[in-house]
């Protein structure tokens, strides 16, 4: 189903004079509400007059995590205190965390975001959608929750954790809907297959929105087939409200990302020029609705490209091909750049490895070694490292040819790796440390 076909579906020249009627609003506000918006754009010498259309975004400056960070918490506010009615924050591993206030208006346009990408999937009245992404200043939880209350479906709010009950009522309550992140429904399929309480066929499951961390191909390969579902991609990240910044539809080809609200740009990190349509490069977001705290050109760090091409489901939103990872994530490594989601897809050509992974970078004697804990499955493990050999030496050659340095693999027991209920951390950089 398409949630809002009028925007969903829009023409391209009507959207662009949409976005441009709302880019204005929304410069003006910043600029006369957010001292920080005002004092960049003076120091470019531009007003809000001299934004007419969507094309003119170029001239405005970029925001930065940095900038969120040195603004923290309310500094960005364009709205007096009084029309908040919410706030959320991501943790960040380190310094300040980064701050998003909503008002009424913006918990609604946020739940539009997220209802659009579930009534994508199928969700509707009668679903039974169990969130387990946490409950908390992280926003998945209650995104999904207001996303899920927007379409008149049921609300199960279990949080993230708890797998053994999380499974239970997932059986007992006849859970359709599963919203949590990649690693933590890969955990909650390996426990249902595991467990002797439940079982998949008495499971009700019919799609999972999947996202706050990037995945693979091979990763929705392995969860449509253990959880018997069809697995979908959500995007989104607290700048911009949380998730429901896009989502992918039933022909699983991209994420379209409502333009409407957050308008995609694609910049070359290097140059910070915009990359040609179809190129790869750093995604940055204007929020154009946000009322309490809208942004300006957000550098994401996140890694991808916009598709601009017709899909065949019907809508005109441009797609976002899979971020790669995020630039803070890339690893360089004997001078190869490295993302972690390399490693995933190519453990996950492998039937004999779980998709489980942990890269360990170091340097030693002015080297950089690069050690790789991957996960063979119960049935083809053996602590023999004998018998592991036929297994390491494909992977290996497969890491070699696709990343184009040498892994030492080293073979964990089933369920050696440690699980994430959020997040999953997939590397340690311990190069950092000797600094
Ligand atoms: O992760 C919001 C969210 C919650 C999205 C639930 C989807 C589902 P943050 O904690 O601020 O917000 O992290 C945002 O997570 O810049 C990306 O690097 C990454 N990310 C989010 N969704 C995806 C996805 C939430 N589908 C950061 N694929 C973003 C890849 C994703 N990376």
């Amino acid at each position: 189903m398409i949630f809002n076909p009028k925007i969903e579906c829009m023409e391209r020249e009507e959207m662009r004079a949409l976005q441009s009627e709302r880019l204005k609003k929304v410069v003006k506000a910043c600029y006369e509400k957010v001292p920080f918006y005002k004092k960049k754009m003076d120091s470019r010498g531009i007003t809000p007059d001299d934004i007419k259309t969507i094309d003119d975004i170029v001239k405005l400056p970029f925001t930065t995590k940095t900038d969120l960070r040195d603004e923290y918490p309310f500094g960005l506010q364009a709205v007096s205190q009084d029309k908040v009615v919410r706030i959320h924050a991501s943790s960040g591993t380190t310094g300040k965390p980064v701050v998003d206030t909503y008002t009424k208006n913006d918990i609604n346009m946020w739940a539009e975001g997220v209802a659009r990408v579930m009534a994508a999937g199928g969700v509707n009245a009668g679903d039974v959608v169990q969130v387990s992404y946490g409950y908390g200043l992280f926003t998945g939880g209650l995104g999904a929750h207001d996303g899920a209350a927007m379409l008149g479906a049921v609300q199960l709010p279990t949080s993230a954790g708890n797998t053994e009950k999380q499974i239970m009522l997932m059986q007992d309550f006849g859970s359709t809907v599963l919203c949590c992140t990649p690693s933590y429904a890969l955990r909650l399929a390996e426990a249902i297959h595991q467990s002797d309480k439940v079982s998949i066929d008495k499971m009700k499951l019919r799609v999972g929105f999947f996202g706050a961390e990037p995945w693979t191909e091979g990763m929705r390969r392995e969860l449509e087939e253990k959880l018997r579902i069809k697995a979908i991609d959500i995007y989104g990240l607290t700048e911009m409200c949380g998730p429901g910044v896009g989502g992918e539809c039933e022909c699983q080809n991209g994420t379209h990302l409502w333009e409407d609200m957050f308008y995609p740009e694609i910049i070359n990190p290097d140059t910070l020029e915009p990359c040609a349509p179809g190129e790869f490069g750093e995604l940055v977001f204007t929020s154009l609705c946000k009322e309490a705290m809208p942004i300006l050109r957000y550098r994401t760090r996140d890694l991808t490209r916009l598709i601009y091409d017709k899909c065949e489901c019907g809508r005109t939103a441009v797609r976002m091909d899979r971020i790669l990872g995020r630039s803070d994530d890339m690893m360089i490594i004997r001078g190869v750049n490295v993302f972690p989601s390399q490693i995933e897809t190519v453990l996950t050509e492998f039937p004999a490895f779980t998709p489980y992974y942990f890269i360990t970078v170091d340097r030693i004697n002015n080297e950089d070694t690069f050690d790789l804990d991957v996960e063979l499955r119960p049935e083809y493990f053996s602590a023999d490292p004998k018998r592991q050999m036929p297994f390491i030496k494909p992977l290996f050659d497969r890491i070699v040819s696709l990343v184009g340095i040498k892994p030492n693999i080293h073979i964990k027991p089933p369920f050696g790796i440690e699980r994430s209920m959020g997040k999953a951390k997939h590397a340690l950089d311990k190069r950092n440390f000797h600094n």
